[in-house]
């Protein structure tokens, strides 16, 4: 199982600007990691439904809903903490790509949860994502909030 991962560019096509380090202790913080970030929620999925569905790869620590930092409600990612690796792994392999609330969800090895982390990044207060999106999409809110703007 863990060879899977063994080769660094497979492990997240994701860069954090904000990690507080090289690419190199980036690299070694995802393969060491036992966080994964799951993306493309809907806003009405709750730390329930994800916690049902990603006890199924193992023990979970913590979960930690991803929230807009103006309106402090979901905004369609999330953050779920294991205590083994194995169980980190199998998350990515076995539960990315799978429905939650109609929707395909991607999970992905993340370099480890701070506080912060949280709060979606874009300027509106959501995700970064959701500024840009062009299409409808009635379980994030809509339009992107660019387009709303126009
Ligand atoms: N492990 O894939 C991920 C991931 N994402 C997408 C967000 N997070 C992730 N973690 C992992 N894997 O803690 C984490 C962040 C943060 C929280 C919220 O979720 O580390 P965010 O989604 O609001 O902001 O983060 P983030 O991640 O900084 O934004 P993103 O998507 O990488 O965008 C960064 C840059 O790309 C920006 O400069 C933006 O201008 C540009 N950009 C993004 N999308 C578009 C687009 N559609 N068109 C043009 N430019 C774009």
């Amino acid at each position: 199982m863990a060879s899977l991962f063994k080769d660094l560019n497979k492990l997240s096509a994701y860069r954090d600007r904000r990690f507080p380090g090289t690419q190199d202790e980036f690299e070694q913080a995802l393969l060491a990691s036992t966080t994964v970030y799951i993306g493309n929620m809907s806003f009405y999925t709750t730390e329930e439904q994800v916690y049902e569905l990603f006890s199924r790869a193992g023990e979970i620590k913590k979960i930690i809903m991803g929230l807009d930092k103006n309106s402090k409600t979901p905004c369609g990612f999330c953050f779920v903490l294991f205590y083994s690796r194995e169980d980190t792994e199998d998350a990515v392999k076995y539960i990315s790509g799978t429905i939650l609330d109609d929707r395909p969800i991607r999970v992905d090895f993340d370099w480890g949860f701070q506080e912060g982390r949280q709060w979606g990044r874009g300027r509106s207060g959501g995700q970064v994502r959701d500024e840009y999106r062009t299409d409808y999409d009635p379980g994030r809110g809509g339009y992107g909030k660019l387009v709303q703007k126009e």
